[in-house]
């Protein structure tokens, strides 16, 4: 089984990133051939620090190794390093239809969010998306439940591919956690935790120091009632049960009982110290690894390789089938 994954170079990964996606790239590790890429390409689609780009990358890179993975049982490297991503958007491009980018929520959502430039990056991002996973042919791509729309469209472009040109790609499935998919924002409790959309108190970093979490935790918006309980109208409270099963690794019906009568209050505090625990050690090895800036350069090139061996057998077969370029070379 061979997985991949990308994830956005910001140095600051949420507690949403880390449960929806980074805990199931280490669980990967186990399962199959994992391979994950730091996009920086897809990071460029909206207004970026350029001058920082390389340092969040290398933030980024700090984050996954501390959280467990390790480059001797998976790949990781930065997508700006293999250039078969870009070569292979282009040829994507040609099977993938304007109105289903059009209808992405990802790119309605950002766009309508740009005060300046709604840039072409923003608009193909999932085309770029779709060419990463399918370069590497991989069978499984471990997402958040906001990726489910892309990963469809990626499955599109691959079918699509196939039927005009044969056989060639391989059309991935998606993994969805199914308790931790979607964490929300503990301000706005409607939305999700995200990155870019997200206000500073209602979006809980990997890296917050725990005076911060008990902060934001205490913050966090309820209702006014006091019952431990999930429901469609208790958004807040149903998400931090969440949270609390996934850091147990248990079912939210326990957390419900384990609650019962303790009123939020006291439910909030605990959340706050299970989170600062199961944190702890990821922001300790953090710290460590980050400052060697050499070791994680050389992760990332050592993965690159490894990568890029991969992506241009793909890439070979892809312009063969589209008659692009030379007819490939029959060696021996
Ligand atoms: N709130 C979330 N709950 C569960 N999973 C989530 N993911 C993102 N938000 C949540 C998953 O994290 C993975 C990596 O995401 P990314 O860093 O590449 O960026 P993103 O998907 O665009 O989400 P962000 O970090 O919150 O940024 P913006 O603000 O740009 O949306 C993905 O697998 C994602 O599903």
């Amino acid at each position: 089984m061979r997985i991949f994954s990308g994830i956005q170079p910001t140095g600051r990964k949420h507690l949403g990133n880390y449960i929806g996606a980074i805990r199931q790239y280490v669980d990967g590790q186990d399962r199959g051939e994992a391979i994950y890429c730091i996009v920086d390409l897809h990071a460029t689609t909206v207004p970026y620090d350029h001058a920082g780009l390389r340092a969040s990358v290398l933030d980024t890179t700090a984050m996954l190794l501390a959280s467990g993975l390790d480059p001797a049982r998976c790949i990781l490297f930065r997508q700006g390093d293999v250039a078969e991503h870009t070569e292979l958007t282009w040829l994507l491009s040609a099977v993938t239809a304007h109105g289903d980018l059009n209808r992405m929520h990802q790119f309605k959502d950002k766009s309508a969010r740009q005060r300046e430039l709604v840039s072409a990056g923003l608009f193909l991002y999932p085309v770029l998306q779709a060419a990463d996973v399918l370069a590497y042919r991989a069978e499984e791509v471990p997402v958040g439940a906001d990726q489910r729309q892309h990963i469809e469209l990626m499955r599109d472009i691959a079918m699509r591919f196939n039927e005009r040109f044969g056989e060639t790609l391989v059309v991935p499935e998606h993994r969805i956690p199914e308790i931790g998919a979607r964490i929300m924002d503990l301000q706005e409790p409607e939305r999700k935790m995200s990155t870019t959309g997200s206000s500073e108190q209602g979006t809980l970093y990997v890296l917050d120091e725990p005076r911060a979490v008990v902060k934001k935790l205490k913050s966090a918006v309820t209702d006014s009632g006091r019952e431990v309980i999930r429901s469609p109208e208790k958004p807040g409270v149903s998400n931090l049960i969440e949270v609390m099963a996934v850091i147990r690794g248990t079912d939210s019906a326990r957390i419900e009982q384990e609650f019962d009568g303790a009123g939020y209050g006291a439910f909030k505090q605990a959340v706050a110290d299970a989170i600062v625990e199961f944190l702890a050690p990821v922001r300790a090895r953090y710290a460590e690894l980050r400052e060697d800036e050499g070791a994680l350069e050389a992760v990332l090139g050592e993965g690159a390789e490894r990568a890029r061996a991969i992506a241009r057998e793909t890439l070979a077969d892809v312009r063969e089938r589209m008659g692009v370029g030379p007819p490939r070379r029959v060696s021996g």
